[in-house]
């Protein structure tokens, strides 16, 4: 059976990006076809300047909204990268398979970076080298596919380049894996800004959707989405990005296609109030499970406590092997 391995990182509140681009693919397909592993990746969000209360609370609800969503601990296993010592015993193996300058190339290192110098702040080493830590966040389980938005495909690329350099090199140990996307909606932009991809730990909130904004408010962000002055609905992302933004959206929530649903509207008005029904009917029921969830706390945990365990077992073969094949001694 396939293996399949995705995170999410407690950043922020998770997204209506995050649902259409991850999240509903997991619940939806890949829980269903494949021995799948989902994770929620707390890290990764210390890469940059952080508070702890918030990061443990951003956590708690990330695993609560996956479950939400829809994931069923019966089909699949939801636990937190911190909970497993596997993850970073890897990644240090893999930053011995890496080269720096592999690590400066990365999109998003490049960006992130750019924000924090631009911001004043200094940029924590972590941030360079996360890349190599999601290597060993997938590596780890012999992944075969890792279901990621478009934004995180090069980072699945990096994670063939080790895992290929390090089989040439020691012997093969890992599963060489590959990045899957859904085809619609795999980059949800800001409602606000629709050449910038919608993303959680933004600090300007009003073009992003929340998943757990109530619904007046998910109404008012989706009516206030940035257009432009044409006035003709097609779907056109060069020259109509924020239009092109919402048809996505909306074909995403319906199963429609963008171009097709562009050419059944006539004004912006109407485009935004279906997207924001759309929107709204989607992420009612998640709305509700949430709440139930809330309050049992004592199920969340327990699903995270058997995840975790069943993550070790699966990764500590994988990871003891890795150790053998560098040349590392085995304890006595
Ligand atoms: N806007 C988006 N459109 C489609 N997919 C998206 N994803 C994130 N934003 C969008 C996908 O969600 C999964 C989990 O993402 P992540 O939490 O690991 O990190 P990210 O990609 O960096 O997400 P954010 O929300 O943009 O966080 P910040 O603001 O902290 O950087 C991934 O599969 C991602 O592709």
């Amino acid at each position: 059976m396939t293996r399949t391995f995705s995170g999410i990182k407690p950043t922020g509140h998770l997204t209506l990006g995050n649902y259409l681009g991850a999240l509903r693919q997991w619940v939806e397909v890949d829980q269903h076809k494949s021995d799948a592993l989902f994770c929620v990746v707390d890290l990764h969000a210390l890469t940059v300047d952080h508070d702890p209360a918030r990061i443990r609370r951003l956590s708690r609800q990330a695993a609560t909204l996956m479950l939400a969503a829809g994931l069923e601990p019966a089909r699949c296993t939801v636990f937190v990268q911190s909970h497993v010592d596997e993850h970073t015993r890897l990644s240090y193996l893999l930053e011995c398979t890496a080269s720096d300058g592999e690590m400066r190339r990365m999109i998003q290192y490049k960006e992130k970076s750019a924000r924090e110098r631009a911001a004043g702040g200094s940029v924590r080493l972590s941030l360079l080298t996360y890349p190599v830590l999601m290597a060993a966040d997938i590596l780890a389980y012999s992944a075969d596919e890792v279901p990621v938005g478009e934004d995180q495909v090069q980072h699945v690329e990096l994670t063939r380049d080790l895992a290929v350099r390090f089989n040439q090199r020691y012997g093969h140990t890992f599963t060489v894996p590959r990045a899957v996307h859904p085809t619609v909606a795999a980059r949800v932009m800001d409602l606000q800004d629709p050449t910038s991809k919608m993303g959680k730990s933004h600090a300007e909130t009003s073009g992003i959707v929340y998943l757990l904004d109530e619904a007046e408010v998910v109404r008012k962000k989706v009516m206030r989405a940035v257009t432009d002055s044409r006035g003709e609905v097609v779907y056109d992302r060069e020259e109509q990005p924020g239009v092109a933004n919402l048809l996505e959206i909306l074909a995403s929530c319906t199963g429609g296609q963008p171009a097709e649903l562009a050419s059944t509207y006539a004004s912006y008005g109407a485009l935004k109030k279906d997207t924001a029904d759309a929107v709204l009917e989607l992420l009612r029921p998640v709305h509700e499970r949430h709440a139930e969830l809330c309050a049992d706390p004592g199920y969340v945990d327990a699903v995270l406590r058997a995840g975790a365990e069943r993550a070790r077992t699966l990764a500590r073969p994988t990871v003891d092997a890795a150790y053998a094949a560098i040349g590392l001694m085995p304890p006595a």
